[in-house]
């Protein structure tokens, strides 16, 4: 699913469009790295686009709007993809404090597993042991006997540690695994060797409030009766310079049936920094759109738009470009600094899957 392709995609439409909007340096001297500026006039703006629908009834051609009786605010549709919803500021700022402060605490916490489990086994209290500026340390030889960890854990957190010359302990500090913190993944888990979901490894439920949500919002892309029963969902932690190629998400459905059949829809909840949503068509060939995706926008992809190449080439986590300034406002208070610090330069996507 992730990853840039080969040679031969490197020449395809969407690569081109992916190189034309990701962050490049203009000289790449230490001292003073300055983004290579992008020309953003060709990105569709459903915040602009949203603000002159309120006040004319107005829409740019090629998007209208969707019915979503159930819904207070508009919620668009791209004529030329089907299945493809853009819900423009469907969270509340409240709202998006309390998804960045869950998925950077309780969304990683095992059984979920994260990219890290790869290396260090299952970490527990991440987020908790960066702000406290822990280290994460071998067990084996290197943590006191009397250690209170379960014992099932390679690797503990210990308080701090003098860098020493002599020490073989393999260690790390909690700030730079949060920092190299990608994915964590809640519900059923994706097993990234098989490309599959694993229903053998153990894991909890979505949790009720995130269902709830999802199935909220997931309802424009629902036909009449039906709900969209949310299984697994991966959290994607983009940092400055990180872009997520493009792929097609196409594990969950069966697709030896007829379309139709399909009604698996994802839905994507963007936390944090500004960033570039590429939708292309079902193959690398096919120009893609670019859109802003900005902090509480929702996109889903139903039906066909699940066939499409889609991918994040840019996040904006320059002042100017990013904003998060209603976020900042919010998480100003003393017990919220943490969270301010990790999103004023990062971005979270939480996305979300029927499987079968
Ligand atoms: O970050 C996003 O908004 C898109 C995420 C995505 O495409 C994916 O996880 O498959």
């Amino acid at each position: 699913m992730y990853g840039v392709g080969d040679t031969e995609s490197e020449r395809t439409a969407f690569r081109k469009a992916e190189k034309q909007y990701k962050l490049y340096y203009q000289n790449n001297t230490k001292k003073k790295k300055q983004p290579r500026a992008v020309d953003l006039t060709h990105v569709l703006d459903f915040k602009s686009i949203l603000k002159s629908y309120n006040a004319n009834a107005q829409l740019p051609s090629g998007v209208s709007l969707a019915a979503a009786p159930q819904f207070d605010i508009p919620v668009f549709n791209l004529d030329k993809h089907p299945g493809f919803c853009f819900i423009p500021q469907a969270l509340s700022v409240a709202e998006q404090c309390h998804w960045i402060r869950e998925s950077l605490t309780n969304f990683p916490q095992p059984p979920n597993r994260t990219n890290h489990n790869a290396v260090y086994g299952p970490i527990h209290d991440l987020f908790i042991s960066a702000k406290e500026k822990k280290v994460l340390v071998e067990k084996q030889n290197c943590l006191p006997d009397n250690d209170p960890l379960p014992t099932d854990l390679a690797y503990g957190w210990e308080s701090s540690r003098e860098p020493s010359a002599t020490s073989t302990c393999k260690s790390i500090p909690a700030s730079t695994l949060l920092r190299k913190l990608r994915w964590s993944t809640l519900g059923l888990q994706f097993d990234w060797s098989k490309r599959n979901y694993n229903v053998g490894l153990p894991h909890n439920k979505i949790p009720d409030l995130l269902s709830q949500l999802a199935k909220k919002m997931a309802a424009p892309s629902m036909s009449f009766g039906e709900e969209f029963q949310p299984e697994a969902a991966i959290v994607n932690y983009f940092g400055a310079g990180d872009m997520l190629g493009g792929h097609l998400d196409d594990m969950e459905a069966d697709w030896s049936k007829p379309i139709v059949s399909i009604r698996v829809i994802m839905s994507f909840f963007s936390l944090g920094c500004k960033a570039i949503f590429l939708l292309g068509g079902k193959s690398r060939e096919d120009e893609p759109v670019a859109m802003f995706l900005r902090s509480g926008d929702i996109v889903l992809m139903a039906g066909e738009a699940r066939e499409c190449f889609h991918g994040v080439p840019r996040i904006f986590t320059d002042k100017e470009n990013a904003e998060i300034t209603s976020l900042e406002q919010q998480l100003s208070n003393e017990e919220d600094l943490c969270y301010l610090e990790y999103i004023n330069r990062s971005r979270i996507n939480i996305n979300i899957r029927q499987v079968f």
